[in-house]
């Protein structure tokens, strides 16, 4: 058990890494206390290196968030870069600036197809008896040391494949409605229930969120992947699985049909079996033709935000969390796969890259407002 010390909390003063004296947060109130004000908790992904070195990112992370979650530092390959050896430390640095700033944490993720280590997909690849192992391993050791400070973890990560013919960005294998990755392919869809029973087992309170993205929009291919999701947590229930919650990644996109009706018929029938929805990852692209101008962008993106986070609100989310609070950090800038090619940067974030509050802070605190 490593507890807090290995997560870098002992001994950590009160004031944040990063934080100067003197340094003033923008004016007013955050979108955390306003959401809180309504009943609901607001939070971001942070990045441990930007909040240690960055005094504009985390004075914004102070002002406008209550719940943390690390955007990097709580997957596998920080975790356990090697077989065996675990490193707390960027996680700790994430936890010492919540609890400097009295701040939630949740956990991202235990299992996850991507930022795995080097030597995780051979280890798998060698049987299933040595898949049950490595993953009994990871979670008894990252539960033990984070069990103090998160209570909820994306305990399992994008596990439902992407329906043919759909417009994500990433073309996903399948077997069946899971996603084709080391994990199925070593356990077959037992992965999900055992990694479920594992994180229950090994920390009996913990909330076990399952967590994907695609799950919002009014097409076709939303439409069946919440299908899936939702046929996912009935099989779970009736196998007396724990389950919990589950995080709609909401990464929105202009481009793709919006309707209330889907999405708010989906939680509600996640919530009339027993299971919490959060928005977990909040972020907006663009779409391919930009209407003229900033002012016209900025209103494009706050409209289909105060839609989407309004009509989770009123079916009874009470959790939203942006992936990151401004446009200057954000995978929507870095990852290739996600950025424009116009020359022009998505502006999908409540903050701007010189982190000015945009017309996307204002839906989300109107759509507090109305919850
Ligand atoms: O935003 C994250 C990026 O910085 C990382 O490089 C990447 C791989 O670890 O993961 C990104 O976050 C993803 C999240 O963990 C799961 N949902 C999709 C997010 C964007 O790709």
């Amino acid at each position: 058990m490593l507890g807090l010390a290995g997560l870098g909390l002992a001994g950590c003063g009160t004031r944040a890494r990063g934080q100067q004296p003197g340094m003033v947060a923008p004016a007013g109130d955050g979108l955390g206390e306003l959401a809180r004000a309504r009943g609901i908790t607001f939070g971001s992904a942070v990045q441990a290196e930007l909040l240690g070195r960055d005094p504009l990112y985390a004075a914004a992370v102070t002002t406008e968030a209550q719940l943390l979650v690390p955007e990097w530092e709580a997957k596998w390959e920080a975790l356990q870069p090697r077989e065996g050896e675990f490193d707390f430390g960027p996680l700790g640095g994430v936890a010492s600036f919540a609890q400097a700033q009295r701040k939630q944490l949740r956990g991202h993720a235990l299992v996850w197809h991507k930022a795995m280590p080097d030597w995780l997909p051979p280890a798998l690849a060698e049987g299933p008896a040595r898949a049950r192992a490595v993953l009994a391993a990871h979670i008894d050791a990252v539960l033990g040391a984070t069990q103090p400070v998160i209570r909820d973890w994306d305990v399992v990560n994008e596990v439902l494949a992407n329906p043919p013919g759909s417009r994500f960005t990433e073309q996903t294998p399948a077997r069946g409605v899971f996603r084709d990755s080391p994990w199925l392919r070593a356990l077959g869809p037992e992965y999900i229930e055992l990694a479920l029973r594992l994180a229950r087992q090994r920390d009996p309170t913990l909330r076990l969120t399952i967590n994907d993205y695609g799950l919002e929009g009014d097409t076709p291919w939303a439409e069946q992947k919440r299908q899936a999701m939702l046929a996912l947590v009935r099989a779970l229930l009736a196998a007396r699985c724990p389950v919990d919650a589950v995080g709609l990644q909401a990464h929105l996109q202009l481009d793709e049909p919006f309707r209330p009706e889907p999405l708010a018929g989906f939680i509600q029938s996640l919530r009339s079996l027993g299971i919490a929805v959060l928005i977990t990852e909040l972020d907006v692209r663009e779409g391919a033709r930009l209407p003229p101008g900033l002012e016209a962008r900025d209103a494009a993106v706050a409209a289909y935000v105060q839609q989407v986070v309004g009509t989770a609100l009123a079916a009874g989310c009470r959790t939203v969390l942006t992936w990151g609070l401004s446009d200057r950090d954000s995978w929507l800038v870095q990852d290739p796969d996600v950025a424009r090619r116009d020359g022009q940067q998505h502006r999908g974030h409540p903050l701007d890259a010189e982190f000015r509050r945009k017309a996307m802070w204002q839906a989300l605190a109107l759509s507090f407002a109305g919850a």
